[in-house]
């Protein structure tokens, strides 16, 4: 049997900042070519009763190269290794120098994702336990640590999926089966992607004094007119040098720096308010020519001296201005939103789902020559360094839990729900001070038309609220609007419907009416903007024909535009049913091998290798013209009912007599589309 996994979680989730270098840190990255075995054993647990942590791995049998950041699946050219289930071995070594052995600095060792569940010993001692991919975990290592001297971190994980996990799986053994060979067994799972494992993110260490900023917690409000907002902050502070004696009175000083690092304002104390006048708004591309604004917060933390405070740690956050309102719409600053996007996956040739910046920068590039301006991180949460490029480029997330595939009735136990808290508190820690981030999405896909789904989904979402009361929740279904009992919990409407694909599939001729049918019923069952979360259809890059027929690309074409049409019809208006559309997917992707699934799914703007198909065109037409539509009018809107219409001559005079009749005619037709 694949080992049952019974462990004690031994990190911090409340609190799990990105390592950042600064006057009081270092960062050292572990990334690199680390040593490798799978534990083939029957039981995949000779690992554990051999004790391979407690010496060189490669003294407990043959190891070969393995990088990390990356998934070990197509590393090799090995098939044991690229369907490999149950425990997989890393192990590499260091150096600690000795400069941060003193009385000052601890130590933090910290995995940026390792998947499923992963244990970690450095010299031989554990330090840390973690269940879950695509989330970080850390811990204080300085005990641990051979100063001035090689260290050897040893990494098992293991991709075992079970009912309860998130995602959930199962593992299918055939004893007893005549017919296979003995000891059989596969694992199955109800997603729709490979289950690509091993470790995903970089491996750091980082250093930072005793007394240190633990937790940075940001939210703003701002002003109808734009002309002031307010930034909220709390700061936790903790000392390791003094537990359990009295609290020392702590020093915490937080400066809001603009993008050129011009002090705006500063205040002092662990949580508290800064106000901002005429602050630099964080607009998504398509609202506004000023895109993806973003502040410094500077924290400085440290002890009261006698005559003056001693700081002892600084911490740069990245922050914008901005807000997230949903009434009948979506709304960004208190004006509609309206989302053209892609659902993702972290995905790429070789390395799996291993973070590389040659994919991620290339996928930034295209999303923006696309013209999109949001993804969904289906359907689990995308690297830190990705959360980051959004806020920058203004590209909107909807941020996901790993709960896909959760289709029977024993997804739905207390085990399931107490992980899935527990993964929307490292979601929400982790992500929560991303401006891009403008909604939770607690799951991809349940069956929620299953009775326990109801107090199931209210419960996940009402966490996701609580811990962050100012963005909205909500889970992506695809169960019928007559049926689901989870959609009434959620503040905005997602669904996933393939018509002309799952649906229909070979008649174009019917998705006008259908899919207008659908969206209309589920925004009047519910009275909720809705997302068009997941539409699209297979298309094999090189497969061709007119008319179109299914698999080629000119289908994907023939699809995109009845749904275009359908779009446009209810996304205007004074009470519009759609709030947004993303098509599925971005570019092919991995999935377990299927009847089903020709190399995997095809239904990618993109190859996989992030070579445009001719439906990537036909979507960059429509985002590109929707994108410089919406600029258009943002910016008239700013400029002249921002400036107080004609009031402001200057500003008017400045303007050639081109882009003054240009604006006129704009702002004429948006006040009428708009208030009239
Ligand atoms: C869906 C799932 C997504 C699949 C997609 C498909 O509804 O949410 O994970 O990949 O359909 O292509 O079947």
């Amino acid at each position: 049997r694949i080992i049952a996994i019974v462990c004690v979680i031994i990190h911090s989730a409340n609190g799990i900042l990105y390592p950042m270098e600064s006057e009081s840190r270092q960062v050292k990255d572990l990334s690199g070519r680390w040593r490798f075995r799978t534990d083939n054993s029957s039981g995949r647990d000779t690992g554990f009763q051999e004790r391979w942590w407690e010496r060189r791995l490669a003294e407990t049998g043959h190891v070969i190269d393995m990088p990390v950041p990356a998934s070990y699946n197509d590393i090799t050219q090995d098939k044991s290794i690229r369907d490999f289930v149950g425990w997989a071995w890393y192990e590499t070594t260091f150096f600690a120098p000795n400069a941060w052995n003193n009385e000052v600095t601890n130590v933090w060792l910290r995995v940026g994702s390792a998947h499923y569940y992963a244990m970690v010993w450095l010299n031989g001692e554990q330090v840390m336990e973690h269940e879950g991919g695509h989330l970080p975990f850390e811990c204080d290592v300085t005990m641990s640590l051979n100063f001035g001297a090689t260290n050897r971190l040893t990494i098992a994980v293991n991709n075992t999926l079970t009912p309860n996990t998130l995602p959930p799986g199962e593992i299918n053994h055939y004893n007893g089966k005549d017919d296979y060979p003995a000891g059989y067994f596969t694992q199955e799972y109800e997603f729709d992607f490979f289950n690509y494992a091993g470790i995903h993110r970089p491996v750091k260490l980082y250093t930072t004094p005793r007394l240190r900023i633990g937790e940075i917690v940001t939210s703003s409000d701002v002003t109808a007119d734009h002309a002031s907002a307010t930034v909220h902050y709390q700061v936790t502070v903790t000392d390791s040098s003094r537990v359990g004696q009295e609290m020392a009175s702590y020093n915490i000083t937080v400066v809001l720096e603009d993008s050129t690092g011009a002090i705006v304002n500063k205040t002092s104390g662990g949580s508290g308010s800064i106000t901002v006048t005429q602050p630099m708004l964080w607009w998504p591309v398509g609202m506004h020519d000023q895109v993806g604004y973003l502040y410094t917060m500077v924290v400085y933390a440290g002890r009261l001296g006698l005559s003056a405070p001693i700081t002892t740690d600084v911490y740069r956050l990245k922050i914008g201005i901005r807000t997230v309102t949903v009434d009948q719409t979506l709304k960004i600053n208190g004006r509609p939103f309206y989302v053209i996007g892609v659902g993702k996956h972290e995905d790429w040739d070789v390395r799996g789902k291993g973070f590389d910046w040659s994919m991620v920068v290339k996928d930034f590039n295209l999303l923006d020559w696309l013209g999109a301006n949001a993804f969904r991180t289906s359907h689990y949460p995308y690297a830190e360094e990705i959360m980051q490029m959004c806020d920058e480029r203004g590209i909107v997330v909807i941020d996901e839990c790993p709960a896909v595939g959760m289709r029977s009735a024993n997804n739905f136990v207390n085990k399931t729900l107490s992980h899935h808290l527990n993964v929307i508190g490292e979601l929400v820690t982790r992500d929560r001070n991303h401006p891009s981030v403008i909604m939770w999405s607690v799951a991809n896909e349940p069956s929620s038309q299953l009775p326990p789904a109801a107090q199931y989904f209210k419960t996940v979402l009402d966490r996701a609220r609580e811990l962050d009361p100012t963005r909205p929740a909500t889970f992506v279904c695809n169960a019928g609007y007559d049926s689901d009992l989870a959609t009434p919990y959620v503040d905005v409407v997602c669904v996933n419907k393939y018509e002309g694909w799952y649906d229909d599939p070979g008649h174009v001729e019917v998705i006008q009416k259908r899919l207008s049918y659908f969206l209309t019923q589920w925004h009047e069952k519910r009275s909720k903007p809705v997302i068009h979360m997941e539409w699209g259809a297979g298309a094999i890059a090189g497969f061709h024909s007119d008319p179109s027929l299914m698999y080629t690309e000119e289908y994907l074409c023939d699809v995109m535009r009845e749904h275009f049409a359908t779009f446009d019809s209810l996304r205007t208006g004074s009470n519009p049913v759609l709030a947004g559309e993303m098509i599925w997917n971005f570019a092919d992707f991995a999935t377990a091998q299927a009847t089903t699934r020709a190399y995997g799914n095809r239904k990618g703007i993109f190859t996989r290798q992030r070579q445009p198909k001719s439906p990537a065109f036909v979507i960059r037409d429509r985002y590109r013209a929707l994108r410089n539509q919406s600029v258009a009018e943002r910016q008239t809107e700013l400029d002249l009912i921002g400036k107080h219409w004609v009031g402001d001559y200057a500003f008017l005079e400045n303007m050639t007599q081109a882009r003054l009749n240009d604006v006129t005619t704009r702002l004429h037709s948006f006040i009428i589309s708009r208030y009239i």
